[in-house]
């Protein structure tokens, strides 16, 4: 197995069920990664270590995912320059605190944001893979193919959904 170029981590054990959906993604397109817990309030050296290293240590992108007052992605992002991506858990008020916090960090050091919770990991997953696409053609091949098999699922769902309104007006 090669070494993981992606580096997931999340500010509380209670992140992981969200960002479970963008691990799957990095499953299916054989994307290596790392998860770890590190909170940027609660163990703020461990995780100001692990952004200082992560270069070297091989990672090329990092997906960071937080909730309420969302500063892991930000706190990383700022000690490193790595693309770090955010994912805003959804925890209180229906995440739109993680993603405010998230999203609006200040000229300088960017957080590329995506959305809210599940869509967002699953969103972070493979936008990490298209970066490292860039210099790997057989990714971009399994991406290709990822989406390719995403729009044969809808088309299905249309041909389904006309075989059922022809029956519907046969009646
Ligand atoms: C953040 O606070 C975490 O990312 C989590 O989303 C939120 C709540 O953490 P727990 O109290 O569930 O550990 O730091």
């Amino acid at each position: 197995m090669p070494k993981p170029k992606v580096a997931l981590l999340v500010g509380s054990d209670s992140d992981i069920p969200t960002m479970r959906e963008g691990i799957e993604v990095l499953k299916k397109l054989q994307i290596s990664y790392e998860l770890h817990i590190y909170s940027a309030h609660r163990t703020p050296d461990q995780t100001l270590r692990f952004a200082q290293k992560a270069h070297e240590q091989g990672f090329r992108v990092i997906i960071a995912g937080a909730g309420m007052a969302a500063h892991l992605a930000g706190v990383v992002a700022s000690h490193t320059l790595l693309p770090v991506i955010g994912v805003p858990i959804e925890g209180k008020l229906q995440g739109l605190d993680s993603l405010l916090s998230t999203v609006q960090m200040p000229k300088g050091v960017p957080v590329g944001t995506v959305a809210i919770g599940k869509t967002g990991a699953v969103n972070a997953a493979l936008l990490a893979a298209q970066i490292l696409a860039l210099s790997d053609e057989e990714l971009l091949k399994r991406i290709g193919a990822y989406r390719f098999s995403m729009g044969q699922e809808v088309l299905n769902k249309d041909k389904e959904l006309q075989g059922n309104a022809r029956k519907f007006f046969k009646n």
